[in-house]
């Protein structure tokens, strides 16, 4: 692959938008490259994933304002479907993914970290919508997401205003969970990927889909979801070993199921 980067350690898979000379903004060639990658992930083998952008300076700068300059109607489609079906993915995968936002995340970029579970980032890292600025709207899901993400208010805000936030407003306001010096923000996201990695795949799995699913329903029909999902875990082997080990009160053994077994 051109543009992507993808390493494993241990149970952790990290996911690199490599074109540091353009920021790491996104064309279709990025698109296609991360839509492959996530496909080719070895789910039996891996728990987390971490996403990042190579380079100190950039996340992602947006989608590629180049190549978006001369679409036509009908290839601006083409090109938001891409994008939206990529980040979807990226939204609904059966396991947790984590944003190491390390610098710039505007427009596109913003919106891909949005499509993760979790957000972390560098101190450095700048956030915004300009989409209005460049006669357009968010396209990537940005006007869906942050406004969930955030709240309406200040979703309208930084959309309308196509204003940037830096690391430690993007803090303040929810849009991340923590802010690490740039040396430290991939030990960072490694850390929590590997204490997710921890837990039991199966539950892990479940939390995110009830989450997720339970958001896009009324609160009857979500708590269905979880019972469901609850439910599901009772025919894990974690789920024995788990509760078996806390009622031995055997601790040892306790460390031993560590890592969990699969279904
Ligand atoms: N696209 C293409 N190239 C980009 C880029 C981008 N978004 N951002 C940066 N680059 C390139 C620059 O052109 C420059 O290339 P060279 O001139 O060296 O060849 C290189 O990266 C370094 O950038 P700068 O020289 O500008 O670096 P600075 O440090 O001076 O400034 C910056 C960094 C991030 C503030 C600046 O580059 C910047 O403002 N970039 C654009 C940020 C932006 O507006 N991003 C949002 C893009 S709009 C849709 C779906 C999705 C979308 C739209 C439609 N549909 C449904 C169809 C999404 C839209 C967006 O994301």
């Amino acid at each position: 692959m051109e543009f992507i980067t993808y390493e494993q350690q241990d149970f952790v898979g990290i996911i690199t938008i490599n074109r540091p000379k353009a920021l790491n903004a996104l064309n279709s060639s990025v698109l296609e490259e991360l839509d492959k990658t996530l496909e080719q992930v070895d789910l039996a083998n891996t728990r987390c994933l971490i996403l990042t952008g190579a380079g100190d300076k950039s996340f992602v700068a947006g989608a590629d304002i180049g190549e978006m300059s001369t679409l036509t109607k009908a290839e601006g489609e083409a090109f938001g479907k891409k994008g939206n079906d990529v980040f979807r993915k990226l939204e609904t995968f059966p396991i947790p993914v984590i944003a190491a936002i390390n610098g710039f995340a505007l427009g596109g970029g913003c919106e891909i970290a949005m499509s993760c579970d979790i957000r972390i980032c560098s101190d450095n890292a700048v956030f915004g919508q300009p989409e209005v600025g460049l006669g357009i709207t968010p396209g990537f899901g940005g006007t869906q997401r942050l406004a969930r993400t955030v709240g309406v208010g200040m979703a309208k805000q930084m959309i309308y205003t196509g204003r940037n936030i830096k690391s430690d407003e993007a803090f303040r306001i929810g849009l991340v969970n923590a802010v690490y010096s740039q040396e430290e923000l991939m030990d960072a996201a490694k850390k929590l990927a590997s204490t997710i990695s921890m837990n039991a795949p199966i539950a892990v799995r479940n939390c995110k889909k009830a989450i997720n699913d339970g958001l896009q329903v009324d609160m009857d029909a979500a708590i269905v979801i979880e019972e469901k999902l609850f439910g599901d875990c009772f025919e894990t082997e974690d789920q024995k070993a788990g509760m078996g080990n806390f009622l031995e009160k055997d601790k040892e053994k306790k460390l031993k199921i560590v890592p969990f077994q699969n279904k």
